[in-house]
């Protein structure tokens, strides 16, 4: 493994948010953190929307990855999977063609689910977004309620499974975790009405990589 001063692969990030810490609990569950320079970049002052950011990423969104050869890969699931395929142990995406097709059918659904849900509440209610988004109520009362019929299904499933996509740790983990961080854990409350999902939660809690989502 690279040590720190042999980095050439850059993340561009910032500590909170929900998305930085996806791929800092991925990398730090591979034990290749240190291979990575971290790169703070200013959000609370909207560095990511001046020009030299955006010629990393268009979109201004964190996190970015730097390639040593000077490509910009955005999308914290893209950034995962190249380091998925260039650091393949412990595997968190699935090896064979059937358990990577279930781990995707997983983390899609938690990220286009619950995580989208609970994404579009605190965008629609936090003053940090408030020259950032147009906030909407309504948004926010369809976002609650579905995210209440996703934690009813998920805790459902999660009857005969210790983890989100099996009885193994993967990315469909970290998302969910992602997702109680942005608000979720306040729908499952106690946990009594959802017992899996509590369960899951506390289990999952225990990970020193998850300690990323502070
Ligand atoms: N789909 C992107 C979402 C990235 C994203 O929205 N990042 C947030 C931080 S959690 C961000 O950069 N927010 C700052 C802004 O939009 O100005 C991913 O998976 O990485």
């Amino acid at each position: 493994m690279a040590g720190k001063t042999e980095c050439s692969m850059k993340i561009y990030q910032f500590k909170s948010g929900a998305n930085p810490p996806r791929v800092r609990a991925f990398l730090i569950e591979k034990g290749i953190l240190e291979t990575v320079e971290f790169v703070h970049v200013d959000v609370a002052n909207g560095v990511n929307r001046q020009p030299e950011f955006k010629a990393k990423n268009t979109k201004g969104t964190l996190p970015v990855l730097e390639l040593d050869d000077g490509t910009f890969v955005a999308e914290s699931v893209a950034i995962c999977r190249y380091f998925e395929v260039t650091y393949p142990d412990p595997p968190l995406m699935g090896v064979t063609a059937k358990d990577q097709a279930v781990v995707e059918m997983w983390n899609r659904r938690i990220e286009l689910g619950l995580f989208r849900h609970c994404d579009d509440i605190v965008r629609n209610t936090l003053e940090f977004f408030q020259d950032k988004v147009i906030q909407d109520e309504a948004v926010v009362r369809v976002g609650r309620q579905s995210a209440k019929h996703e934690c009813e299904w998920l805790d459902a499933e999660l009857l005969e499974r210790r983890y989100v996509a099996g009885q193994t740790f993967t990315i469909a983990d970290i998302t969910l975790y992602a997702a109680f961080f942005l608000g979720a854990r306040s729908i499952i409350g106690s946990g009594a009405q959802y017992p899996n999902l509590a369960r899951w939660y506390s289990d999952v809690s225990q990970r020193e990589s998850l300690r990323e989502f502070a």
